[in-house]
């Protein structure tokens, strides 16, 4: 195993590495562009500086979403993509919990990566070109849906992928009407000004484990007492073809799904072209492509 711990000394965001949980400032902005840089309106952008994340009502138009609702189908029934190792199972099951790389994994989802609506939005966000760190499709079945427990997926990218600072964003779009009730996306309003520096080592391919139920890497419950008291929750409902853009930091989660009603979302992961990822700050060793891109191209159609 080649070691590959990063030590440098632009770790700005330690984790994994005290043995005291810590809440640490955020020291990088939230919103890097401005009003006129992308179709984000000035109130909007104030507001997802403030609170870490923006909804769209209507991303995309329904006869879209049957488009990618058959594809969600027809990728869960193709027996390569079932072997495939992007494709992740659920505790406990053989259901589809995620597949990763899915915008080259399906030529339908990786429509979306060039899209103007998504790749303009995460421009003018991240106030640079972007490149797609990870893009995901998560399945969140009927019944037996699993949670996603309490995280900020910056606390994992950068100490198990080396991406140096908080310039990434993820939307998160709605394949299936996402109720109160079936799992959707919780995050805490303002979090992603506050870095929950974690408590213990990372271990050999953790991602193996991670992706079906992650624990290293995930806060204390004083850590997420202290930041569910000063924030809030707040739970993200709304029609298939509804969208949340979410920063890197925010703390989130979702509970599991007993309902009979699938919560289907695909991710895409947006990072600057200025925060490519280094070595892993925390973890012996880097995460698979298909988890954290090294292809650091931006993504065209400007
Ligand atoms: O480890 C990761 O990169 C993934 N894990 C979670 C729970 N969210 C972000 C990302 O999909
Ligand atoms: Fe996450």
């Amino acid at each position: 195993m080649i070691e590959h711990p990063n030590p440098g000394p632009n770790d700005l965001y330690p984790t994994r590495k005290a043995g005291e949980p810590a809440l640490l400032y955020r020291t990088d902005p939230v919103a890097y562009g401005g009003p006129g840089d992308g179709p984000i309106d000035a109130e909007t952008l104030t507001s997802y500086d403030e609170k870490g994340f923006l909804t769209i009502e209507e991303l995309l138009a329904p006869e879209e979403i049957e488009r990618y609702r058959a594809e969600l189908r027809r990728l869960s029934e193709d027996e390569a993509v079932l072997r495939d190792e992007r494709t992740v199972t659920e505790r406990g099951s053989d259901e589809i919990r995620s597949i990763f790389e899915v915008h080259k994994v399906s030529e339908v989802f990786a429509e979306l990566v060039t899209d103007p609506r998504v790749v303009g939005r995460a421009r003018q966000i991240l106030g640079s070109d972007v490149y797609v760190h990870q893009s995901r499709v998560n399945y969140k079945p009927g019944f037996k849906g699993k949670d996603f427990y309490w995280h900020s997926d910056f606390e994992t990218w950068h100490a198990e992928d080396g991406m140096p600072r908080m310039r990434a964003v993820s939307i998160s779009i709605a394949l299936t009407e996402n109720f109160v009730h079936n799992g959707g996306l919780m995050i805490m309003p303002g979090s992603h000004r506050t870095f929950v520096s974690c408590v213990g080592e990372t271990p050999n391919d953790h991602y193996k484990e991670s992706l079906r139920g992650q624990e290293i890497g995930t806060p204390d419950p004083d850590s997420l007492s202290i930041l569910a008291n000063k924030h809030g929750i707040d739970l993200f409902t709304g029609p298939a073809g509804s969208a949340t853009m979410f920063d890197c930091n925010c703390m989130h989660g979702s509970n599991g799904n007993i309902t009979p009603f699938p919560r289907s979302n695909v991710f895409i992961v947006f990072n600057s072209v200025e925060n490519t990822c280094e070595e892993p700050f925390a973890a012996p060793s880097r995460r698979p492509e298909f988890i954290a891109a090294r292809d650091f191209t931006p993504v065209g159609d400007r």
